[in-house]
């Protein structure tokens, strides 16, 4: 018995010896320890063994057993680490004065689709404000009438700092900031606030087809004496059929956010399946593209703007969505895959 046991072990060792490759390994692996194998042979011969021929020789098999799993797994890591080297040999220089290997790169759509809303709205007199991504409690909802334990937080929980801070959920975070720069203008030259935002917003979002914990928003706000809801739908019809050169059809309806009296949401229909239903829209064949309102007069106030005095509205566009629905892109989350061969169909000179 101990004599078959040294044997194999014998042949195991030089059979290791001699293998090149992993697939040869792999093969030596299930001779020895396979179903069929010799060492699992050895173990099932003990049924026929006296108790104490079986304790012994039992343990004898299971040191070998032992043995050839770990000069299996030894070799395994060797053989991959000798891989791994002939690859890097094998592998070219790297030349930093090679020509690159794309001609050249391209925009992402949403820059794309969000230079032309800029330039849509700086033709209608807004300015172009850029804002921070880590704003404050009050700037994200204190200021836009969400107080602590507002139900309307819940729709828009976002990632946190240590200190209090946090990555903003919608840009309707930088409204206050953007009253309290450009109210003196108001009050004293008469010069209406037009204003738009675009940024990056940030939500712990569970991921699907149209929905991203990174997309982009672009708010706009107006400010004056004496706006009112037919502004507002003026601007965004303009905005729309600009950006799709072409009849769009949206619908309004109304829609709840503490910081606008009254709220609409502003749906677009589904460009991919062209409102027939998709994963795009959640089979509904529409698209919330652009939820707006007249400016509630507490969010004004806290800007430092009598709402006596003057009225304003402001919307919140969808700019991850409005370039999905301009360029017929089915999944949000190509938007953010990094993938060339995806991104550089969208090339354009600009
Ligand atoms: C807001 O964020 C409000 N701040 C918009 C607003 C501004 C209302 C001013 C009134 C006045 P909402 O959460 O619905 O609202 O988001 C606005 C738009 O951003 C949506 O219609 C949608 O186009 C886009 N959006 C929201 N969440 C996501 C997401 N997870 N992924 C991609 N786009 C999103």
């Amino acid at each position: 018995m101990s004599n078959q046991i040294s044997t194999l072990r014998q042949e195991f060792t030089a059979r290791l010896d001699a293998v090149t490759s992993v697939t040869e390994l792999e093969e030596i692996r299930v001779e020895y320890l396979g179903k069929k194998g010799s060492v699992t042979g050895l173990l099932k011969s003990m049924k026929d063994l006296s108790a104490e021929e079986k304790k012994t020789f039992g343990q004898e098999v299971n040191v070998l057993k032992n043995e050839v799993t770990d000069a299996i797994a030894k070799k395994t890591e060797a053989l991959r680490q000798e891989e791994l080297e002939r690859e890097i040999q094998a592998m070219p220089e790297f030349d930093v004065s090679a020509p690159p290997v794309l001609d050249r790169g391209s925009f992402h759509p949403i820059t794309l689709v969000q230079r032309e809303c800029e330039e849509i709205f700086k033709s209608m007199g807004f300015v172009v404000e850029d804002y921070s991504e880590i704003v404050t409690d009050y700037e994200c909802f204190e200021a836009l009438n969400i107080p602590k334990h507002h139900p309307a937080r819940d729709m828009q929980d976002t990632y946190y700092l240590t200190n209090g801070q946090l990555l903003k959920s919608h840009t309707s975070a930088a409204q206050n900031a953007i009253y309290k720069k450009y109210s003196k203008a108001l009050f004293e030259e008469g010069k209406p606030i037009r204003a738009i935002f675009p940024g990056r917003c940030f939500r712990n979002e569970a991921t699907d087809a149209c929905h991203e914990n990174t997309f982009f928003q672009m708010e706009g706000v107006m400010v004056d004496k004496n706006i009112s809801i037919s502004n507002l739908i003026f601007f965004m019809k303009n905005m729309l059929s600009e950006v799709f050169k072409r009849d769009v059809k949206v619908r309004l309806r109304p829609g709840f956010f503490p910081f606008v009296e009254p709220g609409f949401e502003l749906d677009i229909s589904c460009a991919i399946c062209g409102g027939d239903g998709c994963p795009s829209c959640k089979n509904s064949g529409w698209l919330e593209l652009c939820p707006c309102g007249m400016i509630h007069p507490e969010v004004l106030k806290a800007g430092g703007i009598d709402p006596e005095e003057y009225t304003g509205f402001a919307f919140g566009l969808g700019l991850t969505r409005l370039a999905m629905m301009k360029y017929g892109i089915k999944d949000i989350r190509d938007l953010n895959s990094g993938s060339l061969k995806c991104m550089s169909q969208f090339t354009e000179d600009k």
